[in-house]
Parts: C-alpha cells; structure tokens; sequence
C-alpha cells in the first residue's frame, strides 16, 4: 500500500502553488469585471450632454463668433477668446437700457489673445454683439 493522501498525493509545494493560484484568480476577476466599466463610464462623461458646471469656448476670429449661438445647461460658464489681431468685446445686447443688469453683460473691449468668462444661471436667450464691429453677433441660449 503506498502513501497517497487523499488530495491526491499533491506535496506541500504542489498545494500551496495551487492555493496562490486561485487567490490570484480571485484578485483577477474585480479587475476583469471593473475596468471596463470604468473605463467605459470615463467615456460616456466625455461624450455626453454638457454637465452642470461645464466650459463652453466662443472664439472671436474672423470678426465672427465661432459657433455663434451656443446651447448650454444652466450653471455653464461661456469663455470667449479674441483669436483675432483687432479688439473686441461679448456684450449683451440689453447691457446699455437694462434696468436689471445682472442678466447683462459686457467684457470691454479684449486685445488678442484676451478671454472674457461669464457664468450663465438664468435660463433664457441671450443676444449679443460686439461692440467695436456691431455686426458681430451671437446668442447664448440656457435651456
Ligand atoms: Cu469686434
């Protein structure tokens, strides 16, 4: 009669290989199911609708607002950059008769390079202009 156990005569070695074997399998699989997920929520936040305190960039660059009209959620802050060689501003086309100047607005004038930022909580259309070239126009829509 020889010796086997009833393990099937592994030695020590053998099972405690076998053991650090299934532990790593165990370590393994939250990764496994986990990563992708994340990885895929990480990009659904990119791709999706614009979150509540986002960034919006408006270019001035042609003598154009580029896009001119931009639709963002309540709470988006829109930065306007001057890409041009000449001045301009982001002025609200009520910021000169509004008695309620907190729906208005006017950067002043902005050299090249300059930005202009303005946190939109209100919902409502929002025409403006710039005032150096009046026939630059956009309109920030918060809906
Ligand atoms: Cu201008």
């Amino acid at each position: 009669m020889s010796k086997r156990t009833r393990d099937g005569g592994m030695t020590w070695r053998q099972r405690a290989q076998a053991r650090s074997h299934v532990a790593r399998l165990w370590l393994a699989l939250p990764v496994a199911i986990l990563g992708p997920a994340l990885w895929a929520g990480g990009c659904n936040r990119q791709r999706g609708a614009l979150a509540r305190g986002s960034t919006v960039e408006v270019q001035m660059v042609g003598l154009r607002f580029v896009p001119s009209a931009v639709t963002i959620p309540p709470g988006t802050t829109v930065v306007w950059v001057n890409r041009d060689n000449t001045a301009h501003t982001s002025t609200s086309d009520g910021w000169r008769k509004s008695k309620n100047q907190a729906d208005e607005w006017n950067s002043f004038p902005l050299s090249p390079g300059q930005t202009f930022a303005r946190q939109f909580d209100t919902r409502g259309t929002f025409p403006y202009y710039c005032m150096v070239h009046p026939y630059m126009q956009g309109v920030v829509t918060v809906q």
